[in-house]
């Protein structure tokens, strides 16, 4: 029996995306770059169902109706472009906590379609692969590579020019990344939803979206020349304009609490003595700290000072989806 198994990795955008220019096609209104973590992963086994419906496992529990369907359709791309029209079983598990903050999403799509490429012998390439991954989650698209990424946001209505890129392996700067956990209670606006109701109501989203093109410009030239510092002050400054987009939105998305602002508070106190740290978060409460190798240990025993953090990770810069068995 043909079968697959594939690991994947979220990733953390440095460049924020937000927002559509199609949502029949999952295209995003502006481009995204992106570090790929290592040590958090999916992992997706992938096989031939012999009834004539899709199954899928998530966290060995059978996934709702409405996932389900999800992924059916998602699958459907796959049966289109094939002259094989399987019905896949598919078992996916996370070793990390949905609460996160950590787009599961990401490295759940990217690890499908990695799989789906391969159970209907389609050969796409890496470029391919990216647009796949996209049609089921923007993000997705990032996580195909490791190290850094950016998606590009295109032009043409058909999606061709959407398509991610690797800009450095993760080798070539290599980052620490520490997830702290501040709220481990789920989100009550999914980012799909939240970024349309954005889109919608936001006076500051034309403004987001204008931006960001410089955003992306200037963070890939901090990324290939490796300054940390040109690189904190675009991340920063693009992670604060997409949360002013969200707390904008009619219903206001406010995605921090008060123990979010303290670690913001105590990021910015240690840039301040020119430290190489900052801040990064997404539609969730937690922050991602991001430093360079060597300073993780101290800025961790800070924190934990802080008594606001729950729990925390120390994660590294991780590979691309790639193929464990077959
Ligand atoms: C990002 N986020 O760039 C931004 C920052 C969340 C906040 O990409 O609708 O789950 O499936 O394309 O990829 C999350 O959005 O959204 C996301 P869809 P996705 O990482």
């Amino acid at each position: 029996m043909k079968k697959i198994k594939v690991k994947s990795h979220p990733n953390i955008a440095l460049v924020k995306y937000w927002g559509k220019r199609s949502e029949e096609k999952n295209l995003p209104s502006v481009g995204s770059i992106s570090i790929t973590l290592d040590e958090l992963s999916t992992i997706t086994e992938v096989y031939i169902n012999k009834i004539s419906n899709d199954e899928f496992i998530i966290n060995n529990k059978k996934a709702n109706e409405r996932e389900q369907q999800k992924i059916s359709k998602f699958l459907d791309y796959f049966r289109a472009r094939s002259s094989k029209k399987y019905y896949l079983k598919i078992k996916t598990t996370n070793n990390f906590p949905t609460a996160a903050g950590l787009a599961s999403s990401a490295s759940g799509y990217a690890a499908l379609t990695y799989a789906a490429n391969h159970i209907f012998d389609l050969n796409l390439s890496a470029k391919e692969l990216t647009q796949y991954a996209r049609l089921g989650s923007g993000s997705a698209a990032r996580s195909i590579f490791g190290g850094y990424v950016e998606l590009h946001k295109g032009e043409l209505e058909s999606g061709e020019d959407c398509f991610a890129e690797q800009i450095l392996a993760p080798d070539q700067f290599p980052l620490k990344v520490i997830v702290a956990i501040t709220d481990e209670t789920p989100k009550k606006t999914s980012s799909r939803d939240g970024m349309k109701l954005s889109q919608q109501t936001s006076p500051f989203f034309q403004s987001f979206v204008e931006t960001s093109e410089q955003d992306i410009s200037f963070m890939k030239q901090a990324i290939k020349s490796r300054d940390f510092y040109m690189m904190s002050e675009i991340a920063q400054q693009s992670c604060i304009k997409m949360h002013s987009v969200m707390m904008t939105t009619k219903e206001p998305l406010f995605y921090w609490n008060s123990k979010t602002f303290s670690i913001i508070e105590f990021v910015l106190k240690f840039q301040k003595e020119k430290y190489p740290i900052f801040f990064t978060i997404d539609a969730g409460p937690q922050v991602k700290i991001v430093t360079l190798p060597g300073e993780e240990k101290n800025i961790i025993e800070k924190l934990t000072k802080l008594n606001v953090i729950q729990q925390h990770f120390v994660i590294g810069l991780g590979n691309g989806t790639e193929i464990i068995e077959e």
